[in-house]
């Protein structure tokens, strides 16, 4: 029986759905949690709609207006679509929307599921779906996201830019306890750390140590270590052997990447920015950016985005709709009502009408 709305738990989400496909997949999502909603009768959510975007820089010249923690702050979570637009610099517009938000809401842990769906084809032909289940961990406050650097003698043939990343000891700890507790949550129990120390020998040289140490906190977890250049080998040849993967903020982007065209399209990959302390609101998105090409076209896959959707209710507690919802897009793909990224002839509204009709029913 559905519960009546004064029994429903409530929470507050802000929305910003951001540039190109950011609104179209975003406006899909929508549409399933108010399906989920009304279905299961358990929960009820109020929206901040927020036009954070480039149109707003545009018209305003900010992406974020000057309140814009105090406006975050009160929600239970932010459900973000993407950013970047062709007629803005790409670091300029994720330097002034999505980066603060991670930075200064110390969201330090992206988490980035990876599993090939049953429907869904692998570029690789050695793969079969059961054999990859990974969960990424990426650092996501400090690195080489840092924001350090700079330019000196612009314009001249002797110009020099910097990029430091900075890795601190509290920075490294905390993402690798989250990262345990994780890989000690799976069944395989088995984590393995990405550095690139044999050539970087300061701050990639405290991630390994500070990694054994942590290691030792979890001594039923198996761990190893793995340079990222042969990581990127063995994710494509032994995808099975890999379970819980943590890697700087760089790294983890990069493979996350990888791992999501291993399960075969960017299209499908979620990004969960965590503060694991709830102190702050977390962020749900995609992994993927605001693809201007396909913007408008109504072509765009919604499924990264309503993963996401999942992991943000699954986050709220509501594991219930989080599994309906799941199961809703697994099937679907099961059934081959795949957009184009992924080989198939549907639409966003087609996508989205087929799992609005699983969790309805
Ligand atoms: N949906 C998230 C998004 O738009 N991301 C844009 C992007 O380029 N992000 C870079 C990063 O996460 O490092």
């Amino acid at each position: 029986s559905v519960p009546n709305s004064s029994e429903a738990r409530r929470y507050k989400i802000a929305v910003i759905p951001g540039d190109g496909i950011g609104p179209e997949t975003i406006g899909a999502s929508l549409e399933i949690l108010q399906a989920l909603q009304e279905t299961l009768g358990s929960f009820q959510i109020e929206y901040t709609h927020l036009d954070w975007s480039s149109d707003r820089y545009f018209a305003q010249g900010k992406y974020l207006p000057d309140d814009w923690m105090t406006v975050l702050k009160p929600h239970d979570a932010i459900f973000f679509g993407a950013v970047g637009h062709p007629k803005v610099p790409d670091h300029i517009s994720l330097w002034e929307l999505l980066l603060p938000i991670r930075q200064r809401f110390q969201q330090y842990a992206n988490l980035r599921p990876t599993r090939i769906m049953r429907g869904v084809d692998s570029p690789l032909k050695n793969i079969s779906p059961e054999s990859l289940d990974w969960m990424l961990v990426r650092e996501n406050t400090e690195g080489e996201y840092a924001g350090q650097g700079g330019r000196t003698h612009i314009g001249q043939p002797w110009e020099v830019g910097t990029e430091l990343a900075i890795f601190t000891r509290q920075g490294i700890e905390r993402i690798f306890r989250f990262a345990y507790q994780i890989a000690e949550s799976r069944s395989k129990k088995h984590l393995t750390f990405v550095t690139k120390s044999n050539a970087q020998r300061s701050g990639m040289v405290l991630w390994d140590e500070v990694a054994w140490q942590i290691a030792a906190e979890f001594p039923h977890v198996k761990t190893e270590k793995m340079l990222v250049d042969a990581m990127t080998v063995r994710m494509v040849h032994k995808p099975e052997s890999l379970d819980t993967i943590v890697a700087t903020n760089l790294h983890a982007d990069i493979l996350s990447d990888l791992a999501a065209a291993i399960a075969g399209s960017i299209g499908i990959a979620p990004a969960s920015s965590i503060d694991p302390t709830r102190q702050y609101p977390s962020t749900f998105e995609s992994v993927h950016g605001s693809a201007p090409d396909i913007a408008g076209r109504g072509i765009a896959n919604p499924i990264a985005t309503m993963w996401a959707g999942v992991e943000m209710l699954r986050w709220l507690g509501e594991e219930v709709a989080a599994d309906a919802w799941m199961k809703a897009i697994e099937d679907v793909c099961a059934e081959g009502v795949l957009t184009p990224d992924l080989g198939g002839k549907e639409d966003t509204r087609g996508v989205t009408d087929a799992i609005r009709a699983k969790v309805i029913k």
